[in-house]
């Protein structure tokens, strides 16, 4: 093009057929589309140049268009959670499966198949927002229930207890657990001096640590964990009778966790493998379903306890106080745009319903405190209860008024109270009767700053949760001590948690101190209160001794190569559909494979980007023309190596035989979690091997 020529953009117009058209021809172009418009509605002729004086000319002052493009790109970014910034949410409803009116008076509670319309977002707790799915953390668990008597926040985490018992040193732990701030990593994890340092001044975080270094920590997605309200609430009946209450969540498909070896390698190949996940299975109407189970129990229980109710580094186990199902949650549509709805999204503990209160929990205490704040600054003003995410869907009348995007003003002349208006005009008034009322606890104590004695054991939970694990899950948290103790730097910083862990179980410490080739036992941890070595293990603290007994909502990858059986591929993925699982096909191009009748069976992935991490369980289904090639293909080898190390099932046809050999799985090293796929019963047989998600017998996995 000329220099001196003026580029004319195709969305152009012609001027003199649109001027003096009708309102219509403004809204929308030509060629059917709606017309673009500024914020103000001005409808634009020209989004592809700015305003120039000619053509190489400078740009003008007067573009408005550009002026306010620009601007509002400058504001997209509002601050990113100072905790819990990567997320991942979903709308859906919960469910109550009968009237709870003798333990509370919240309305969601009070009638059997009631649904309530619920925001759920998950996330990780360190990293940042852009940070990988897989990073070894706590998972939040926030659940927002827009009640008919307002908003409930039950905002939870996949783990029962927390690190600390004092909001007080909640910015110590997430300074300590966040990139250091002198060098600005590592992100989003913790294996680093600071975090170990602060942990290991910190014995009440032991409890924690023995969760967090668990497979509880690498969930296999969202749908496969467990939630926690974490603090003991109240419920509170029509009487003002109250009761005290742990909230749990129960995934319908059963808890899943990744080993950290596939862990570090999702987080390669797929960053977003969570939020993909929920994604998924939402979008393919598999909706993921949990069950609101509540642990009551009144003072006189709780006084019989050896730890107080108050400490949040404490649970109580599900065998003393089983957990009655009271309702599930089923999430069922996916936001329609992530920052409107799973960005601006307001949780906060305060906001409870009649029926339900907080307990002097000093974590809970401090908490109530905090998320109000970070709401204002995050979200810039007052007024964020306007935007609909945060909306209850409920009536609300009240006198504030006015502060930074308002909306919502109330209407008329009365905007104080006091007033002599008269019920029409005059707003809202309080409503004793059913208003919120909260519990008159007695309060008594000088104001002082102290920690109590009933929360000074801090190892007797954490041995509880040790020695309720499987060998297979003990040996998992030896080696997450040891991987991220060994990336501390100073021995001084190992040493002292070494110490901790021989309050916990000498087995364990031995084993951390072995791998981190500490030449001597540290002299064991100065503890308040001597560790209880009589607690009968729970079995529900293990994922392994409560596996699922089915394959449903799991994946299978399924390598395949020229001259694959049809009918084996389809046998597999209608023995995978029956049983409610995925299959996704994985080749060497992801144009296809060409099977053994001719036709082009396109892939899901290339091999080289579906890494055997990905998936649950896998199958080769090498043909006669594809089996050498298949064998000479580094990623192919690497999808079998991985799913041998990772205790998967794998199935394979006697064509992917070389491919086996390859990566030394030669006849005799096929052990039971190898099978041979001929025809429909194999398939049949494979997927219902499946059911046992890893083949732990595999003596030499990773
Ligand atoms: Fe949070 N926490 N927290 N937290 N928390 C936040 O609020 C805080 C704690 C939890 O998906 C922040 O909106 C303090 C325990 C979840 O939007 C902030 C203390 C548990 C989420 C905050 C805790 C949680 C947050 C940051 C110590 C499990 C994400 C952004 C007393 C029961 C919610 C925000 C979402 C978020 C403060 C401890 C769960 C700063 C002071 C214990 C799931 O307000």
């Amino acid at each position: 093009m000329s220099k001196r020529a003026a580029s004319k953009p195709a969305s152009q117009a012609d001027p003199s057929t649109s001027r003096g058209a009708g309102a219509e021809i403004h809204q929308t172009t030509r060629d059917g589309y709606d017309a673009l418009t500024t914020q103000q509605g001005t409808p634009v002729a020209d989004d592809q140049n700015t305003l120039r004086q000619g053509a190489r000319g400078p740009a003008l002052i007067e573009d408005s268009h550009f002026r306010e493009k620009i601007f509002h790109f400058d504001h997209e970014r509002v601050p990113e959670r100072v905790v819990h910034a990567r997320g991942y949410g979903a709308h859906g409803f919960f469910e109550t499966y009968e009237s709870l009116a003798n333990l509370t008076r919240a309305d969601l509670f009070q009638r059997a198949g009631e649904k309530t319309p619920v925001f759920v977002r998950f996330s990780t707790v360190a990293g940042n927002k852009g940070s990988f799915d897989l990073a070894r953390d706590v998972r939040g668990f926030a659940v927002k229930f827009y009640t008919k008597e307002g908003n409930w926040d039950l905002v939870g985490n996949n783990i029962p207890v927390f690190f600390i018992q004092d909001a007080i040193k909640f910015p110590d732990l997430v300074h300590a657990v966040k990139e250091e701030p002198d060098r600005g990593f590592p992100q989003a994890q913790s294996a680093h001096d600071n975090f170990w340092d602060f942990v290991s001044l910190m014995p009440e975080s032991m409890h924690m640590i023995m969760w967090i270094m668990s497979d509880r920590a690498i969930p296999r997605s969202f749908r496969f964990m467990e939630g926690f309200g974490v603090h003991t609430f109240r419920l509170v009946d029509a009487r003002g009778r109250a009761t005290f209450v742990k909230f749990h969540w129960k995934p319908k498909l059963g808890l899943q966790s990744v080993l950290w070896n596939e862990a570090v390698k999702i987080n390669g190949a797929d960053p977003d493998f969570h939020r993909r996940d929920l994604w998924n299975a939402v979008q393919s109407g598999d909706f993921p379903e949990w069950e609101l189970r509540l642990q009551t129990f009144d003072q006189a229980f709780a006084d019989g306890f050896d730890f107080d109710i108050l400490d949040a580094t404490k649970i109580v186990p599900e065998e003393i106080v089983p957990p009655k199902p009271v309702g599930r949650m089923v999430l069922n549509r996916m936001p329609e745009n992530f920052f409107s709805e799973t960005e601006q999204v307001a949780f906060m503990t305060q906001n409870i319903v009649p029926g339900i209160d907080f307990t002097d929990d000093p974590l809970l205490q401090g908490r109530n405190f905090s998320y109000l704040d970070t709401q204002l600054k995050r979200l810039g003003g007052p007024n964020f209860t306007h935007l609909p995410i945060n909306a209850p869907k409920c009536p609300v009348h009240l006198f504030q008024q006015d502060g930074h995007m308002a909306f919502q003003n109330p209407k008329g002349r009365a905007n104080y109270e006091p007033n002599s208006w008269g019920p029409k005009i005059g707003g809202p008034r309080e409503s004793p009767e059913h208003g919120f009322t909260t519990f008159a606890e007695e309060a008594m104590g000088s104001k002082a700053r102290l920690r109590p004695e009933s929360f000074a054991d801090h190892y007797s939970q954490a041995r509880l949760f040790y020695v309720s694990q499987t060998k297979v899950e003990q040996k998992h948290i030896a080696d997450a001590l040891t991987f991220e103790l060994s990336k501390c730097e100073a021995p001084a910083i190992r040493e002292r948690v070494v110490a901790h862990l021989l309050n916990v179980d000498q087995g364990l410490a031995e084993s951390v101190a072995g791998g981190l080739g500490l030449s001597k036992l540290p002299q064991a941890a100065p503890a308040a209160v001597a560790t209880r070595t009589d607690l009968a293990p729970s079995d529900a603290l293990s994922i392994l001794k409560r596996g699922p007994s089915h394959f449903k909502g799991r994946k299978l990858g399924v390598l395949m190569t020229d001259g694959l059986d049809t009918r084996l591929l389809s046998a597999l993925e209608a023995a995978a559909k029956k049983e409610g699982a995925v299959v996704e096909r994985v080749a060497p191009a992801v144009g296809g494979v060409k099977a053994n009748d001719g036709s082009v069976l396109p892939a899901h992935h290339k091999v080289d980007g579906a890494p055997s991490v990905l998936f649950d369980a896998v199958a080769v289904l090498a043909g006669e023309e594809g089996s050498s090639a298949l064998a000479s293909l580094p990623p192919a080898r690497d999808f079998v190596t991985d799913a041998y190390a990772h205790y998967k099932f794998i199935g394979f046809t006697p064509q992917a035989a070389p491919l086996l050999a390859k990566v030394g799985l030669t006849p005799e090293h096929l052990d039971e979690g190898f099978l041979e796929l001929g025809g429909k019963e194999d398939a049949e047989a494979l997927i219902a091997a499946c059911r046992k998600l890893r083949f732990w017998d595999r003596t030499n996995g990773a």
